[in-house]
């Protein structure tokens, strides 16, 4: 056993950090599947375009958005939901990726969360300049659920806040092929993005590509 393996979760697991008492990072998780990843997600979006959604409150966000799987998540002027069909095409969302659902349910049994089904994957992707501020995800109709976010391309600072607004947060930078797991007490935290800074990565180009999992029903 080399020293280096100190610092991992488990023997022979990938290098874990504790995020909070029911939330982890796994560092480069996606190394292995993040070209094939990356495919999937070209795939979908010639079904499902990326687009700009619209907040409730008539503003725009700064991310472009799609989805895969039963559900999609969206917004717009009626508010945040989740939905069967995609408003651009009013067609149902493409099916999730065979490797995505894989590489989701794996990094989960990790975290130790044996029963994960996401039915929805909310496709990000991040230009330089683009944020999302600190908000909670509780637009699913059950919170024992876990989350699973996946970090592709551009590297972030991911902002890792308390159960109210006002809290404190940390700052958490997150890298291509890193993956996220929380849920139980941490489910409702605040989180949030920093302005992507510009960069060049060799698979990605200028953007952060994230995708967050959920059940969502
Ligand atoms: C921590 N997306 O789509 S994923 C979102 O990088 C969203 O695009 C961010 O927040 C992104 O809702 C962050 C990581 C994440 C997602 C949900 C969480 C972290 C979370 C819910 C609770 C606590
Ligand atoms: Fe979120």
């Amino acid at each position: 056993m080399s020293s280096l393996d100190l610092f991992s979760s488990t023997a022979h697991g990938p290098i874990t950090t504790p995020l909070g008492e029911d939330a982890w990072l796994f560092h480069q998780f996606l190394t292995p599947s993040a070209e094939d990843i990356l495919s999937a997600v070209r795939m979908v979006l010639k079904s499902s375009p990326l687009r700009y959604f619209t907040t409730p409150s008539g503003g725009v966000m700064s991310v472009k958005s799609s989805n895969c799987g039963q559900y999609g998540w969206l917004s717009d002027t009626n508010g945040y939901r989740y939905q069967r069909c995609d408003p651009l095409t009013q067609q149902p969302w493409p099916a999730l990726p065979s490797v995505i659902l894989e590489q989701a349910v794996k990094v989960s049994r990790e975290a130790g969360f044996q029963s994960f089904t996401p039915d929805s994957c909310l496709i990000n992707v991040y230009t330089p300049g683009a944020k999302m501020g600190l908000h909670q995800d509780k637009d699913e109709a059950h919170f024992e659920h876990p989350i699973v976010s996946f970090s592709l391309g551009l590297p972030a600072v991911f902002l890792w806040g308390g159960i109210e607004r006002t809290h404190p947060y940390q700052k958490v930078p997150l890298t291509h092929g890193d993956a996220i797991v929380w849920g139980g007490r941490d489910r409702l935290r605040y989180h949030g993005v920093q302005t992507i800074k510009s960069g060049d990565h060799p698979l990605t180009r200028q953007c952060r590509v994230n995708l967050t999992l959920r059940q969502s029903q």
